[in-house]
């Protein structure tokens, strides 16, 4: 029996108010989907198979380099995080995982799985953490303020490993069958590393973690372009990337963060690419105007969002064999993080039913006959589909809220755990 921290009556209640309208907004889009030939129950279904895992991290406010606001009843602990992780999922019904950190989120494994069993929650890929220093951890005394996998020191390069390693170990035993390595490395002055060779210590090092994944685990490298280094990155993009994945093995893909690229870059055809590849791992979707800004999903550019997703559609039963891993990862600095992530839940399914409503066919033959103007109207016609009736649909089949963050208002659920949780530095509001 799932453990609910929200009483469903709260849930049900809300749900009543809404229910009349929005049977009447999803019987109208049914009616217009029949004329389009598209059966709105068929998309509905595909919806509610779609889901995305909520890092640990995200439920904590983030903060920026020069101050972090703590909201109230921030998570003191990761059981308290999966607690917050546990009310998104049961309102929006679209987050069954969940993406640890370590170390930040360590803790017994067994209690970790049985708390997560509890609440109705798995975990989904594992993150290593070698671009901050661990003072309070006996294993790792050594700096990281000159790199990690790519160190001129190779004590210091065993050490990012045998993380990594530890990593995987602590992943076995709660269940997930991932890692993701995102590592700061690079350097801020031309001269100061040598290009060439950081990146073959990266490799060598790599390929070491890779040597000790278990048969049925996977590897996502993820790119960046900078940050925390500003003049070169040692893996600063999605050709480096796929470099990376072809030099590991069949067990290593590319992890794309739709942060993490250059202002105005194609990350679609990007995705393209990786799936042509066959090394497309995943995604950390956020949105960004200026840099890693780490926003709500779909909530600057939902139409990228979209393409991203149109790409993936297209891909059909590559992707299947592909499997890649969706995941969030974003920074709450302004908003009540779980508000946030149900909201930027919802518009990552948003932009999967929009990207199901292609008329593929259609589309085909308009870049066949090169009519420009038709095949992008083919495109920003899905996207204009208001598909919200679609998404509230999935979700109360599941035993969600019409309305997720209108029923965690009225929950009181921030209030109930600002009195429960003191005000705490918070642990962990870091991202990559
Ligand atoms: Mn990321």
């Amino acid at each position: 029996m799932t453990e609910k921290l929200i009483d469903q009556e709260v849930v049900e209640a809300d749900n009543a108010g809404r229910r009349a309208g929005f049977e009447a907004d999803f019987a109208a889009l049914a009616e217009s989907f029949g004329r389009r030939g598209i059966a709105i129950d068929a998309v509905v279904e595909k919806v509610r198979a779609f889901t995305v895992a909520v890092p640990s991290w995200g439920v904590g406010t983030g903060g920026t380099r020069f101050a972090r606001f703590p909201g109230p009843g921030e998570p003191r602990g990761i059981m308290e995080k999966l607690d917050d992780c546990a009310v998104i999922h049961q309102l929006g019904r679209a987050t069954p995982a969940v993406s640890l950190h370590i170390p930040w989120d360590r803790a017994d494994p067994g209690a970790l799985r049985d708390k997560a069993a509890s609440l109705g929650l798995s975990f989904d890929a594992m993150n290593s953490n070698t671009f901050q220093d661990h003072p309070d951890d006996p294993e790792q005394p050594l700096s990281y303020k000159f790199g990690s996998l790519s160190h001129a020191d190779p004590a210091v390069r065993a050490q990012a490993v045998e993380h990594n390693l530890d990593v995987v170990e602590f992943g076995k035993g709660v269940g997930s069958t991932a890692i993701t390595v995102w590592i700061g490395d690079g350097s801020n002055f031309p001269g100061q590393v040598d290009l060439s060779r950081s990146f073959e210590r990266y490799l060598e090092a790599a390929k070491t973690i890779y040597a000790g994944l278990p048969e049925d685990w996977r590897l996502f490298t993820e790119h960046k372009m900078f940050e925390p280094a500003f003049y070169s990155t040692v893996v600063q993009d999605w050709g480096t990337n796929l470099l990376i994945a072809r030099e590991l093995g069949e067990k290593a893909f590319c992890l794309v963060d739709l942060g993490h690229h250059a202002p105005n870059v194609n990350i679609e055809q990007i995705v393209s690419r990786l799936i042509f590849a066959k090394k497309l791992g995943g995604f950390h979707f956020n949105d960004a105007r200026y840099g890693d800004d780490d926003l709500d999903a779909g909530s600057i550019d939902p139409f990228r969002l979209f393409l991203v997703f149109n790409e993936l559609v297209e891909a059909g039963d590559v992707l299947e064999r592909l499997r890649p891993a969706h995941m969030i990862d974003q920074s709450h600095n302004v908003t009540d993080p779980i508000e946030s992530l149900i909201r930027s839940s919802g518009e990552i399914r948003r932009a999967y039913a929009q990207a199901l409503l292609v008329d593929r066919a259609a589309l085909r033959n308009h870049q066949d006959e090169n009519d420009a103007i038709m095949a992008s109207e083919c495109l920003k016609q899905a996207f204009r589909t208001d598909v919200t009736p679609i998404l509230a649909r999935a979700r109360l089949l599941d035993g969600g809220a019409i309305d997720p963050i209108a029923a965690y208002r009225a929950s009181g659920y921030r209030n109930k755990v600002a009195a429960e949780r003191p005000a705490t530095k918070g642990s962990g509001g870091g991202i990559v």
